[in-house]
């Protein structure tokens, strides 16, 4: 086969964000627009792996255009040098599937065919994610360096007439490429295999089934996957693996497209499905995860809500049940800037390190790797641990399984109990999606100011609801030097943080595809027991209306109220 170098007009809008590039699919389909992000992240490859050839993976979402664009990554890797590129059988593959294939096989990095949680279809959103060798999230110094290639690139390289390789079939294909000195492997590889094997590794498979289908009798769950990539891992994990289909109920586990119109973001709004069956009191337990696989939403029985920080903080407590965590030990715990601090208050307890990152799972990613936590999460619904380098929705439902079959077989006593332990932090975030213009900057711009002028600081606010007053202790824009290779990240999102601990932040989603999307965390320290049954939208409503007056959120976007409500 041989190379053809063409012609392409570099874009200035590759850019990537939070989690790698995202655009309306129709973006990626004009212009070679994902080839020339493709062919940019090849030279900054072939910068860093040298003279010796690199060896990646790729897999999918099996979102629109998942299939074709693998078919354009092999044809652009035989061109860039690749020595070998392992596939995923029809290009699906789970981000957390990916990142434990590229620690398996030891390959130099992946790319992720993804827009996670965004809605995919022809008329909806696309989206790329590179991966390092550690199987985590590129981290911004390859990003930025790609970014800066593709606003430079004049050609794209490929082997057009690498065509009609067969996909869905298992196995191994070598080719001979004109000018290259090695040939040019492709291995189709099983999507859920690699991962089914590290699960088993990490958990106590026996116990979950006895949990699920045991001498206590049935422990009904229901799973729902979005009609994202999990359906194949969700039936081979409990009905093949745990032999439980009697106790589990699965909905939406055939990957589809457009993912049937679901929005496949894993919470109280978009899961609407999940938690109406919930509602209905049949099911112990419920969980729902994203396009990619990497979040979650746990329910428990009448749909009881699980919050991602209390989801963390609940795991983290109770870590000593996992097998994996019982030989290989538990360093410190992370959790990213506007995830509420229930977790801090179990390092405290448990005297572990807790770190404070940025948005983004790529920030997890060296102080997994120096052995300085185990576990992390984020408020969006990612939890995951050193097991590998992403968020892992499958990890944290058998996390769950686990805590219920050694704990407590009630997820909602379990979070009683966790509560009069430790205090309970109320949280709530507020999404402000798709604002068009330029208000939410400008709202953003002002804050800021504030935040540099301290004018705000040792100042008493009353609010609009009830009698509580709220002194600010620090206004800031949060910033992140990373303790392991010192790299500095600014601008992450403004905090307040006042003298009774409550926290608001603000900050721009770096992960939507149209307008901007303000996001208004509020979190909120409680140790009265009284308080801890409370509905959180209630007992948020003082501070969450200070909010929107310090930031004078409606003048500057002209929103009254969200578009979601986690
Ligand atoms: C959002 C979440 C963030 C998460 C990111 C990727 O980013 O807030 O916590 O890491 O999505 O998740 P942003 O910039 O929109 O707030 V995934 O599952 O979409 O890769
Ligand atoms: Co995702």
């Amino acid at each position: 086969h041989s190379i053809e170098v063409r012609p392409t007009k570099p874009f200035t809008d590759q850019k990537p964000g939070t989690s790698g590039l995202r655009k309306p699919t129709k973006t990626f389909l004009e212009n070679q627009y994902f080839e020339n992000f493709i062919q940019a992240y090849f030279d900054d490859l072939a910068e860093t792996t040298k003279d010796k050839p690199p060896t990646l993976v790729v897999g999918g979402d099996g979102r629109h255009f998942v299939r074709e664009a693998t078919r354009i990554i092999i044809q652009m890797a035989a061109a860039n040098n690749v020595k070998k590129l392992f596939v995923a059988r029809d290009g699906l593959m789970s981000t957390p599937s990916v990142s434990c294939v590229i620690r398996k096989r030891n390959t130099d990095g992946g790319i992720v065919l993804t827009a996670s949680h965004n809605p995919g279809g022809i008329d909806n959103d696309f989206g790329v994610k590179f991966n390092i060798s550690n199987g985590g999230p590129a981290p911004e110094a390859v990003t930025n360096s790609v970014y800066d290639k593709t606003r430079q690139l004049t050609h794209i390289r490929l082997c057009p007439t690498l065509i009609n390789i067969d996909l869905l079939t298992l196995g191994k294909h070598t080719f001979e490429i004109e000018g290259r000195s090695t040939s040019f492997e492709i291995e189709v590889i099983d999507s859920v295999d690699d991962y089914v094997q590290l699960m088993k590794s990490i958990f106590d498979f026996e116990k979950i089934r006895n949990l699920l289908n045991g001498d206590k009798g049935k422990f009904p769950i229901m799973i729902n996957a979005l009609s994202g990539v999990m359906g194949p891992y969700v039936i081979r994990i409990f009905h093949e693996e745990l032999k439980a289909k009697d106790a589990v109920t699965v909905k939406n586990c055939q990957n589809l497209e457009d993912f049937g119109g679901h929005h496949p973001d894993p919470n109280l709004t978009y899961a609407h499905e999940l938690v109406e069956d919930m509602q209905q009191g049949d099911y112990e337990f419920g969980a729902a995860f994203d396009g990619d696989g990497d979040r979650n939403m746990i329910l428990g029985k009448n749909g009881f809500f699980v919050t991602p920080c209390d989801s963390l903080a609940v795991l983290a407590a109770n870590l000593n049940v996992i097998p994996y965590f019982q030989t290989h030990g538990v360093h410190g715990y992370a959790r990213s800037m506007p995830t509420s601090g229930a977790v801090d208050r179990v390092a405290e307890k448990n005297k572990k390190s807790l770190y404070e990152v940025p948005t983004g799972w790529k920030f997890f990613g060296n102080l997994m790797d120096s052995k300085l936590i185990s576990i992390c999460g984020e408020e969006s619904f990612g939890t995951g641990s050193d097991h590998i380098r992403e968020k892992d929705g499958m990890w944290a439902v058998l996390s769950w399984l686990s805590v219920l079959a050694n704990i407590d077989r009630s997820v909602e006593k379990i979070l009683n109990a966790h509560w009069t332990t430790f205090g309970r932090n109320f949280f709530t975030r507020y999404d402000y999606e798709e604002i068009d213009g330029p208000g939410p900057f400008a709202m953003l711009k002002r804050l800021e100011g504030m935040a540099m002028s301290n004018e705000i600081v040792n100042k008493t606010f009353n609010t609009a609801y009830g009698t509580k007053q709220y002194t600010v202790k620090l206004m800031d824009d949060f910033n992140y030097t990373d303790p392991v290779d010192g790299s500095y990240t600014e601008k992450q999102g403004i905090r307040i943080i006042f003298t009774d601990g409550s926290r608001l932040v603000f900050r721009l989603s770096g992960t939507g595809s149209r307008g901007a999307t303000v996001r208004l965390y509020a979190d909120s320290y409680e140790n009265d027991p009284s308080t801890y049954n409370k509905d959180a939208q209630e007992m948020l409503k003082p501070l969450v209306s200070l909010a929107l007056e310090i930031a004078q959120l409606k003048e500057f976007t002209g929103r009254d109220k969200p578009t979601v409500i986690t």
